[in-house]
C-alpha cells in the first residue's frame, strides 16, 4: 500500500479528506441567509401569476400601509431611476449572418410578462414577515394573454408571440458544420437511421436557495452585494457596469459559503440588481432568500430540447455523416450564457467519439413562456452525447449490429489524437477504446444474457446500456469564445501571498460551491512549493480580495484556474531561487527547488522554503539591488483549448412488467480527467454528477401545463429529485491521458457524471424493452411512461 502513496503525503494524487469539510459539518458555514447586517430589512418579490399578460396598473397603496413596509418599488420605479435591463453574456450570430434577437430584460416587468413567475414588483420592510404580507396585498392588473411554453408550438405561425422584435418567437437560427457535405453523404449511404427525441426540462434545486443582502455606505461611498453566485467578478462587472452603474471599484461583491450551484448561480440574476438598487434607494441593508417554491419558478432551468438527428452508414456500420436538427427553449428572456448552450457547447460535441467525417447541426433557439433556460451542470454536452448514443444504439438496431461493435468500428482510437473533429474542436488527447473496455470488463457486459434470463425467470424485463461521450470544459480559450459569441474573454486569475513564516495564502478567481477547492488548490501549493495542505488557505469569492477571475462553470476552475495557480507558484520558485542564490553566493541556474528545499545543485548548501520566505520579508541578507522585498506573485492564464475528458458509462436496469418501474442494478463510470489532484474529490464529483443525470433519465421533469402555462412541477411534491434508494453502488475508476496544454496535464471532472449518464441509463431501458420491439423511450422514463410505452407495444397489431 504505502507504495502507491504519492511522493508528497498532501501533493497532488493524494486522496485527502476536504479541509473545508470542518466548517460545514459543523455548522460553521456562513451562506448569505446567515448574514445579519445593522438595521437590515427583508424585500420580498411580488412575481406574475400569468404566463403572458400585458401590465396595467400596479396598485402599491394596501400593500405600503402595511405596518413597517419601507418601499414597495415596480419596473416603473426602476426605470425613473434609469437602471439598465439585465444583459445577456453572449451573442450568437444566426446562419443568416443576422445577430440573435435581443430584447431587453427589465429587472422587474414593465409592460408585459412573459413567465410564472417573471417578477413585478419588490416590497421591502423592517421584517420578513411585514413585507410578504405587503406582498400578498399588491393589486397588479393583468390583461392575460394567450401563452406557449412547448418549442414545437412557438414556432408554429399562429402562435403567442413574446416580443414583436422576435417573430416567430425565433432568438436566432444557427447551424454549424457543412451542409453540402453531409448532404452528399446522405444521398450515398447504403442506410439511414433516423432518431426523434426530447431532452426534458430539468430545475437545478441546488440545496441552499439563492440569496442576496445589500448594504451600502454613504460615507466612503461603497455598495457591497452578498449574493449566491458562482462568478462574484462577473457580477461586479455585469450589474455594476450595465445595470446600475456602479464604478467597480465603488462596488464589492461577495459570494460566500454557496450551498451547490449545479451552473443555476452562475448567471446574473434580476434579484440581485433589484436588490442592490433598493438598498442604495433605501439607505439600509436589504436582504432576500429565494424560498423554495419561488426558486422553481425563478432559478434559470436546463435542457429543454426537442431534436431530429439522421445517420448516414455505409454497409458495414460506418458513421458517414451526422444531421441534427434542434428546437431550444430559451424561456421568456436570455438568461446570461443562455443562448451559448444550445449552440457553441452542443453542436461540436456531436462529434463525440466518433471518426464521423461530416457533421451538420442546426439549432432554432426559440422564447416561450417560461422560466429562462440557460446552463445546468454539463451545459449543452450532456444534451448532444444523449443525441448521439441514442442514436449510435437505433444504428446498431437497425443494421443488427452489436452495441459495442458498431462503436469500436467507429471511435477515434488512441493513437490518433490530436483529432480534428469536423465541427470545430480539436481533441488533444484521450483513449476512448480503452475506457470502454474497461467499462465493458468492469460491468461484465459478456455475462449479461445469463443475468437476463435470470431476470426473465423472476418475471422482470432487465437490460443494459453504454454510452460513451466527450466532453469539452475547462471553459477558457478567450480566441475560440470570442469567436463564439462571447462577449469578452475568458481566462482565469491566481495570486500567492507567501507570508514571512512560509504559511500560504492563495488567491483564486474561480468559486468554489462543493467542488472542494480548498483543499485540491491547497494540494497543488502543497506539490509544487512542498508546504503542508495545512499551511495553505485558498480565498475566492470576494472581489475586495480577489485581483479578478471569471468563477466557477465549465469544469474551469481546475485546468485553467489551477494552471494559474501552478505558473504563480513557479514565480514564487523563480523569485525564491534568486534570493536564495543570492543568499548562497551561487548562480541563480545552479540553484534548484525540490521538496521545498533551495540546493546549489550538486551541494550540500541550501535554504528552506521558511527561510527565504522570512528573508524575502526581513532583508538583513537580502539582494535589494536586484530584487524588490516580499514574496508575492500573481498569473493569469488563458488556455489555447478546451481539455477534452470523457469516458464510458454502463447502467444495467430491471423493469417490473406489471408497474413500468425501473430499478437501477449496476452502474461503472470509466472516465479520463487527466492527472488526479484529489482521487476522492474525482470521485465524489462522478457520483454527484452521475446521480443528477440518473434523475433526469428516470424522474426529473419541470412540466408546464401546455393551456395556462402554469409549472406544473413546481414543488418536491410534484418534482421528482433522485434519491439515494434509487442508486445502487457505483464502481467508478479512471483511466486516464494526459492533457497535453494544461502545466499539470489535468482535464475537468465537475460534469462529466451528468453527460454520460442520461444515454447509459435510456439506453439500457430501451435495450431491457427491445423484445416488445420498443426502440426508443423519452426521458424521464417514469413508471408512467414505461408502462403506456408497454402497453402500446404489447397492443395486437
Ligand atoms: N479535480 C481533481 N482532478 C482532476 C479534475 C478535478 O482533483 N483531474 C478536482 C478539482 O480540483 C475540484 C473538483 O475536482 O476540486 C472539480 O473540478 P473541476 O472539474 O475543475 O470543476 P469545477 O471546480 O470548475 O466545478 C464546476 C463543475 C460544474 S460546471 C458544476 S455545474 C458542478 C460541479 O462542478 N456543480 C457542483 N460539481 C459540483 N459539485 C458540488 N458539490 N456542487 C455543485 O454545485
Amino acid at each position: 500500500m504505502l507504495d502507491n502513496l504519492p511522493a508528497n503525503p498532501t501533493g497532488i494524487g493524494a486522496s485527502i479528506l476536504r479541509k473545508e469539510d470542518r466548517r460545514f459539518l459543523t455548522g460553521r458555514g456562513n451562506y448569505v441567509a446567515d448574514l445579519k447586517r445593522p438595521g437590515m430589512t427583508f424585500g420580498v418579490f411580488v412575481r406574475s401569476p400569468h404566463a403572458h399578460a400585458s401590465l396595467g396598473a400596479i396598485d402599491t397603496e394596501a400593500a405600503r400601509v402595511v405596518p413597517g413596509v419601507l418601499a414597495v418599488l415596480t419596473g416603473a420605479d426602476l426605470a425613473a431611476d434609469e437602471v439598465g435591463g439585465i444583459p445577456c453574456g453572449w451573442g450568437i450570430t444566426g446562419r443568416d449572418g443576422q445577430p440573435m434577437k435581443e430584447p431587453a430584460h427589465p429587472a422587474l416587468a414593465l409592460g408585459k410578462v412573459r413567465y410564472v413567475g417573471d417578477a413585478v414588483a419588490f416590497v421591502v420592510a423592517e421584517t420578513a414577515e411585514a413585507a410578504r404580507q405587503a406582498a400578498d396585498v399588491v393589486e397588479v392588473a393583468y390583461d392575460v394573454l394567450p401563452s406557449v411554453v412547448n418549442v414545437l408550438d412557438a414556432v408554429r405561425p399562429d402562435a403567442p408571440v413574446l416580443f414583436d422584435e422576435a417573430p416567430g418567437n425565433l432568438c436566432c437560427d444557427w447551424e454549424m458544420g457543412d451542409r453540402a457535405a453531409v448532404d452528399a453523404a446522405f444521398a450515398g449511404a447504403a442506410h439511414v437511421a433516423r432518431l426523434s427525441l426530447v431532452n426534458n426540462r430539468l430545475v437545478g434545486n441546488p440545496m441552499e436557495p439563492r440569496a442576496a443582502v445589500a448594504e451600502y455606505d454613504p460615507a466612503g461611498d461603497r455598495t457591497t452585494l452578498w449574493t449566491t453566485s458562482q462568478f462574484p467578478h462577473v457580477v461586479r462587472l455585469l450589474m455594476g457596469n450595465f445595470v446600475l452603474k456602479i464604478p467597480q471599484h465603488k462596488l464589492r461583491v461577495v459570494a460566500p459559503d454557496v450551498g451547490g450551484g449545479f451552473g443555476v448561480k452562475q448567471f446574473h440574476y434580476a434579484e440581485e440588481a433589484v436588490v442592490t438598487w433598493a438598498a442604495r434607494r433605501l439607505g439600509r441593508a436589504v436582504k432576500w432568500v429565494c424560498e423554495r417554491s419561488e426558486g422553481f419558478i425563478s432559478d434559470a432551468h436546463g435542457r429543454d430540447h426537442v431534436t431530429e438527428a439522421e445517420m448516414a452508414l455505409d454497409e458495414t456500420g460506418k458513421f458517414l455523416a451526422l444531421r441534427v436538427s434542434t428546437l431550444a427553449n430559451m424561456g421568456g428572456y436570455l438568461s446570461t450564457f443562455g443562448p451559448n448552450i444550445p449552440t457553441n457547447l452542443y453542436a461540436p460535441l456531436l462529434a463525440g467519439v466518433y471518426t464521423t467525417p461530416a457533421i451538420h447541426c442546426e439549432v432554432k433557439c426559440v422564447f416561450t413562456n417560461t422560466v429562462p433556460v440557460d446552463a445546468y451542470r454539463g451545459a449543452g454536452r450532456p444534451e448532444a452525447t444523449f443525441v448521439l448514443e441514442r442514436l449510435v444504439d437505433v444504428c446498431a438496431a437497425e443494421l443488427g449490429m452489436d452495441r459495442i461493435a458498431i462503436r469500436r468500428r467507429n471511435m477515434i482510437t488512441a493513437d490518433a489524437y490530436p483529432y480534428q473533429t469536423p465541427v470545430m474542436v480539436q481533441y488533444d488527447s484521450g483513449d476512448p477504446v480503452g475506457c470502454m473496455d474497461r467499462a465493458l470488463e468492469i460491468a461484465d457486459w459478456a455475462g449479461f444474457p445469463a443475468r437476463r434470463e435470470a431476470a426473465a425467470r423472476r418475471g422482470v424485463y432487465r437490460g443494459i446500456g453504454i454510452s460513451t461521450y466527450i466532453e469539452a470544459c475547462g471553459l477558457a480559450p478567450s480566441r475560440i469564445a470570442i469567436r463564439l459569441g462571447a462577449r469578452g474573454g475568458l481566462y482565469e486569475s491566481a495570486a500567492i501571498r507567501v507570508h514571512p513564516t512560509g504559511h500560504v495564502t492563495a488567491l483564486m478567481g474561480t468559486h468554489s460551491h462543493g467542488q472542494g477547492h480548498e483543499t485540491t488548490f491547497a494540494q497543488i501549493v502543497s506539490e509544487k512549493l512542498g508546504v503542508p495542505v495545512e499551511n495553505v488557505d485558498i480565498v475566492f469569492g470576494d472581489t475586495d480580495r480577489v485581483q479578478f477571475g471569471m468563477g466557477t462553470y465549465g469544469s474551469r476552475s481546475l485546468v485553467v484556474g489551477g494552471t494559474a495557480l501552478s505558473k504563480a507558484a513557479d514565480k514564487i520558485i523563480l523569485k525564491g531561487r534568486k534570493i536564495a542564490a543570492h543568499q548562497m553566493e551561487a548562480a541563480i541556474d545552479d540553484v534548484v527547488f525540490e521538496g521545498g528545499t533551495f540546493r546549489v545543485a550538486g551541494t550540500d548548501r541550501t535554504r528552506s522554503f521558511e527561510e527565504i520566505s522570512l528573508s524575502a520579508y526581513v532583508p538583513a541578507d537580502f539582494p535589494l539591488e536586484i530584487l524588490e522585498p516580499g514574496l508575492e506573485e500573481q498569473a493569469f492564464y488563458d488556455p489555447v483549448n478546451f481539455t477534452y475528458p470523457g469516458g464510458a458509462h454502463i447502467a444495467e436496469v430491471e423493469i417490473d412488467r406489471e408497474t413500468g418501474s425501473v430499478r437501477l442494478v449496476s452502474y461503472v463510470a470509466v472516465d479520463d480527467v487527466g492527472t488526479v489532484i484529489n482521487p476522492m474529490i474525482v470521485a465524489g464529483q462522478l457520483h454527484g454528477g452521475i446521480v443528477q443525470g440518473v434523475g433526469q433519465a428516470l424522474c426529473e421533469n419541470a412540466a408546464y401545463d401546455e393551456g395556462s402555462g402554469q409549472l406544473v412541477a413546481g414543488s418536491f411534491m410534484d418534482y421528482c429529485m433522485p434519491r439515494a434508494d434509487m442508486m445502487p453502488r457505483m464502481h467508478v475508476e479512471t483511466h486516464n491521458t494526459r492533457c497535453s496544454h494544461t502545466d499539470l496535464g489535468t482535464k475537468g471532472c465537475g460534469e462529466m457524471g451528468t453527460i454520460g449518464s442520461p444515454a447509459a441509463v435510456t439506453n439500457a431501458i430501451v435495450n431491457a424493452l427491445s423484445g416488445l420491439g420498443i426502440t426508443h423511450v423519452d426521458m424521464p422514463a417514469s413508471p408512467n411512461r414505461i408502462w403506456r410505452v408497454m402497453q402500446t407495444a404489447q397492443l395486437p397489431q
